[in-house]
Order: C-alpha cells, then sequence, then structure tokens
C-alpha cells in the first residue's frame, strides 16, 4: 500500500526537508511505495535547496482526500456498445458481477448492461446479435465522476440500491466501476507525519487517512490511535535533527544529496543555531551532514537566505498564509504567523496592507485575533503585527514602536517565545 510522508500545511523548509529525508529512509529499510509531498506550494527556499543539491522537489499535493478514482475495482470489464449482445452476456457471466457499463465509441458512458433490464427481449423475439447499444440498458442514478471526493458522495452511494457504480471522467468518458463494498474499507493509501502532528496543521483530509508513523518536535496533541504506530519526538531544533539521527541509528549513511537536504532542514529551523530551539544535538548531526555533503551550515543558510525576501517577492495575502498556524485554545480561536525577513523597513512599507489582509483572514477564518511575526534572523530580532481581540493584545508583554507593532528584541521561536506569551494573555 501507498505511503506518502507530509509535513504541515503552509509548508516551511523544515518540514519539506525531512519528508524528503525521511521517504529516502524508509526505502532504504524496506517500505517500497513511499513518497515524500509536500502540504501545497513548495516554499521558495525550499525550492532552492532542492534545486542547489541536484535532486527533484517533492511534489505538491493540495489534499490527501481519497477520490473516486482511488476506488475502482481494477479489471473490471467495460463493455463497448457495438459488441453483440451475446459476447457481452458471456463478459458479464464471466465477470461474476450483476451488471457492468456499457460505453460507445467515444468512450462515453451509456448504461449499464444488466440481465433484470433485458427481460423485455426474452419476452419477444431475443435476437442476442444486436449491438449492445441498441438493447435496452440500465440508465444508473448514480454516475460517479472520477475527481469527486468519497467523502461527498459515500452515504449517497450507501443509501443507492444499486451496487455498481459507473465511473466517467470530465469529458463523460468511462474509466471504470466502483463496487459498493468499496465505501466500507480502509483508504487505499496511508500516513507519515513529520514536523507536526495535530491534524488541523496538516494536509487536508488527514483526517480520513490512518498515520502509522510520527517524527516531531512540537508539542503532542495528537488523537489516540486504534493501533501502535511508530512515534519519533523530542526536545531538539528542527526535525531534520531526528531524522538524521533515525539515520545514523539505523546504520546508514545518507547521500550526499540527502545529507545537504537535512542539513538546510536544520539550519533553516534553528536560524542557524541562534534559535533558542536550538540545542547540542542540532549542531552535531550538522557537523556529520557537513561532511557528508561537503558544505558548511553557513553556506547553506546564506543560500537561502538569499533567496527573495518574502515581502519583496509577494503579496499580502501570499505572504501570511505562508508560514501561519491555527490554534484553539482557552476558548478562542487564532492565527499565529511568521516570515522571515532581513529588510524590517520593507515590513513598515507594507504594515497597512499586511493589517487589512490579517483583518479579512480573521472574518473569514471566524478567528478571535491574528498575530504576524516578522523576524529577521541575521539579527536574532522579530517585530509582532497584532489584530483583533484588544484585551489579548493588551495583556502582551511587549513594547510598542512608533507605527504600533510590538517590538521583540531577542525573540525569534514561535513556538517557544510568541506562543507562550500568547496563551498567557488568553489568561
Ligand atoms: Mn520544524
Amino acid at each position: 500500500m501507498k505511503t506518502f510522508i507530509c509535513g504541515h500545511r503552509n509548508p516551511d523548509t523544515d518540514s519539506v526537508a525531512s519528508a524528503y529525508a525521511l521517504a529516502d529512509l524508509r526505502r532504504r529499510t524496506g517500505m517500497d511505495d513511499v513518497e515524500a509531498i509536500c502540504a501545497g506550494r513548495l516554499p521558495a527556499k525550499a525550492k532552492w535547496v532542492f534545486e542547489h543539491f541536484g535532486v527533484e522537489p517533492v511534489r505538491a499535493k493540495m489534499d490527501v482526500y481519497v477520490r473516486v478514482r482511488d476506488l475502482i475495482t481494477p479489471g473490471l470489464p467495460m463493455i463497448d456498445s457495438s459488441v453483440p449482445l451475446v459476447d457481452a452476456l458471456r463478459q458479464l457471466e464471466a465477470s461474476g458481477e450483476s451488471s457492468l457499463p456499457v460505453r460507445n465509441g467515444e468512450g462515453v458512458f451509456i448504461g449499464m448492461l444488466s440481465p433484470a433490464k433485458l427481460l423485455s427481449l426474452f419476452i419477444g423475439k431475443a435476437d442476442l446479435t444486436i449491438p449492445v447499444g441498441a438493447a435496452p440498458l440500465h440508465h444508473c442514478s448514480q454516475v460517479l465522476a472520477d475527481s469527486d471526493k468519497v467523502h461527498d458522495i459515500r452515504s449517497i452511494c450507501i443509501r443507492n440500491p444499486h451496487n455498481h457504480f459507473p465511473v466517467v471522467d470530465e469529458a463523460g468518458r468511462l474509466v471504470g466501476t466502483v463496487l459498493k463494498r468499496a465505501f466500507a474499507e480502509e483508504p487505499p493509501y496511508r500516513m507519515i507525519l513529520v514536523d507536526h502532528n495535530e491534524t488541523d496543521q496538516g494536509i487536508p483530509g488527514l483526517e480520513e487517512v490512518p498515520v502509522v508513523e510520527v517524527v516531531d518536535h512540537h508539542r503532542i496533541a495528537f488523537a489516540a490511535t486504534k493501533a501502535p504506530i511508530r512515534y519519533t519526538a523530542d526536545v531538539v531544533g528542527s526535525t531534520c535533527t531526528l531524522v538524521a539521527r533515525m539515520f545514523r541509528a539505523a546504520g546508514e549513511r545518507p547521500s550526499r544529496q540527502t545529507a545537504g537536504i537535512l542539513l538546510a532542514g536544520i539550519v533553516a529551523d534553528t536560524l542557524l543555531f541562534q534559535s533558542p530551539t536550538s540545542t547540542a544535538e542540532d549542531r552535531s548531526m550538522s557537523t556529520w551532514l557537513e561532511k557528508i555533503c561537503a558544505e558548511t551550515a553557513e553556506s547553506v543558510m546564506a543560500g537561502m537566505m538569499a533567496v527573495d525576501s518574502p515581502l519583496a517577492s509577494m503579496s499580502a495575502d501570499q505572504a501570511l498564509a505562508s508560514d501561519s498556524k491555527l490554534y484553539a485554545e482557552a476558548g478562542k480561536r487564532f492565527m499565529l504567523a511568521q516570515i522571515e525577513e532581513t529588510k524590517f523597513a520593507l515590513f513598515h512599507k507594507h504594515a497597512a496592507e499586511l493589517a487589512d489582509a490579517m483583518d479579512k483572514s480573521i472574518a473569514a477564518n471566524a478567528l478571535d485575533f491574528m498575530a504576524l511575526m516578522v523576524t529577521d534572523p541575521v539579527r536574532g530580532n522579530s517585530e509582532l503585527l497584532f489584530r483583533g481581540d484588544k484585551a489579548v493584545s493588551r495583556a502582551l508583554p511587549y513594547r510598542k514602536g512608533p507605527d504600533g507593532t510590538f517590538l521583540m528584541p531577542g525573540v525569534l521561536s514561535r513556538k517557544k517565545q510568541l506562543l507562550p506569551e500568547v496563551l498567557s494573555a488568553l489568561g
């Protein structure tokens, strides 16, 4: 069965890099059908990392909802309307099914071949040499589109008295048959989560797919599981540090490319070991990876930082969405977004636009408030733009600058520094 490895939505370099490297490790340790994916658009820095180390970037995927096309029973015949009815009936008998879909010369679905529907033929003078297309066919009450989400059509199909559902593509061409019992089966793939464990932060559709493994360095808010799963968590600065440790524990030496990608994930998440989340193990794993990829942590960081500043290259909406996390705590819903930007002047120039975009996001997502943390990893400071709930804003411990943004000298981590202050401001 296929396994997807995926980081959180609004992906950052650590989540994409750790997914890539863990897929490499899992392939080496015997999982054959495994694919690292990126939950949404590949971030510019991660794209640079894959190009720099000369590997194909992980595929961007918008969701993991099971689609109708995933449930099609392979090998079930589709009948061409031009074949003689007698041959079609032989195919029907051989299939063991009670009906089969029929398509015309263009491949378009025209009806189901079903014995019940043919009774009138046998009552009269049955000429079984007529083409199927000329025989009475059952006009299906439920034709499925191959791109339909199973989630949306499951209950309709289960209530439908028929057991066979023809599936058509966008052009109406028949592509196969889904049997009713397929709706009761487990999804045809499973997930490994890296760099997050909360379903709310994961790729859309995650709630419907079994998770078989988690590798993460965040707080644990994972739902209870039915079966045992592999869970690797530790207090380190980067998920890539954990994946590097797993390579070593398995006695596997990463390739030059994989080592470089892991190194990039570590320096991106620890801001070159300056972040308070950074640990001695992040450094020691980096030293090992530097030797294998023959590059230094500093040079990889410099390469990533040279990738366009988010505020110069994106709209306010895109910049906010690029790394935004949704929380529901103490009865409040809020989002904390973060961008890395070495030019605070550019942030001040766009502050009004960003504030408008945040107000829109508050309304669209039914939030109590939203904050944008703009972090300069080179100088080791952040500033915070806050919109919404005034009581929370007043309770934050930061001093305000001349244009009303909060100044956060020495603050780099949303998770370790901002989030605890926000949670205590909720009272
Ligand atoms: Mn991370």
